[in-house]
């Protein structure tokens, strides 16, 4: 069986985070090896949440790891709380990379054209260099602009997406993918940039008229259990853009949809279903 470590904060209740990650991965047949870097009451779009701080454990549990030997094929990182995690975190890439340990890095910092209230600019720039020693990342837009000192924009076209992609190639990574690129009204997606083919992808959904938190870390997380179990990163893209659409779509059908999250855990078994065929 092929195993992920995924590096990001427990968010006890939100639906995102660790908590969307463990069982989308695991459900998707890959072991999910998890290294929490904080443990948070809900996520942070709650007010008056508690955050206890678990940084000083990662050397220690990583260091026990290596003494045992252990190996991943994917090391995926997401909402990082401090620079310095960052920082840590570039020490456990260098430290457990091998030639077939993907690295697959969703700078969650921000959306809408603005940061988290936790973040800033110097946060973003150091997200930046984590980009820089990934594989893939997986940036939406605001996060992109940011790291690229582009400009943001809700109204674009296609050429400023290539602009784009192309500017966050040159933070390092092979792939980059921009995650809710809407291209013609009525449609969102992905669009992709594989700097060493110098080839565009791009994959467009029918668009759902509803943002939830969470959603991010929930196509991130089918994205990379695509790719660890043999999908292409188009084929891959397609699954996490269908199932992340579907699940938005499943959760306005609840009429007591909780406002903090998607209602992903509906629409598992149809993932399973998906990935089961795509792999064939
Ligand atoms: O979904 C990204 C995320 C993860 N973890 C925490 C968050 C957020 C987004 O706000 O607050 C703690």
């Amino acid at each position: 069986m092929k195993r992920i470590l995924t590096i990001q904060d427990v968010s006890c209740l939100g639906k995102c985070s660790l908590t969307v990650a463990l069982p989308i991965i695991s459900a998707m047949g890959v072991e999910t090896v998890i290294l929490p870097t904080a443990v948070l009451s809900t996520h942070t779009m709650f007010k008056n949440f508690t955050c206890k701080d678990l940084s000083d454990q990662i050397v220690p549990i990583t260091e026990h790891w290596k003494s045992e030997g252990i190996k991943f094929d994917a090391i995926y990182t997401g909402y990082l709380g401090t620079e310095e995690e960052i920082e840590t975190v570039k020490k456990i890439f260098a430290d457990f990379k091998t030639d077939d340990t993907l690295i697959f890095v969703d700078p969650a910092m921000g959306d809408n054209g603005k940061l988290y209230p936790a973040f800033d600019e110097s946060y973003a720039a150091k997200n930046a260099t984590l980009c820089g020693a990934a594989d893939v990342i997986v940036p939406n837009i605001t996060e992109a602009a940011y790291m690229t000192g582009a400009e943001y924009k809700e109204e674009y076209d296609e050429e400023y997406v290539k602009n784009l992609l192309k500017k966050l190639s040159e933070l390092g990574a092979r792939t980059s993918i921009l995650t809710g690129v809407s291209l013609s009204a009525g449609k969102t997606g992905v669009m992709g940039y594989d700097k060493e083919k110098d080839e565009f992808f791009n994959y467009q959904n029918d668009r759902v008229d509803a943002a939830y938190h969470g959603t991010g870390d929930i196509f991130s997380s089918v994205a990379v259990g695509g790719i660890v179990r043999g999908l292409s990163f188009h084929d891959s893209m397609k699954l996490a853009a269908d199932y992340t659409a579907d699940t938005i779509r499943e959760t306005l059908k609840n009429p007591a949809e909780p406002w903090y999250g998607v209602d992903f855990e509906a629409t598992i078994p149809q993932l399973v279903a998906d990935l089961a065929e795509a792999v064939k």
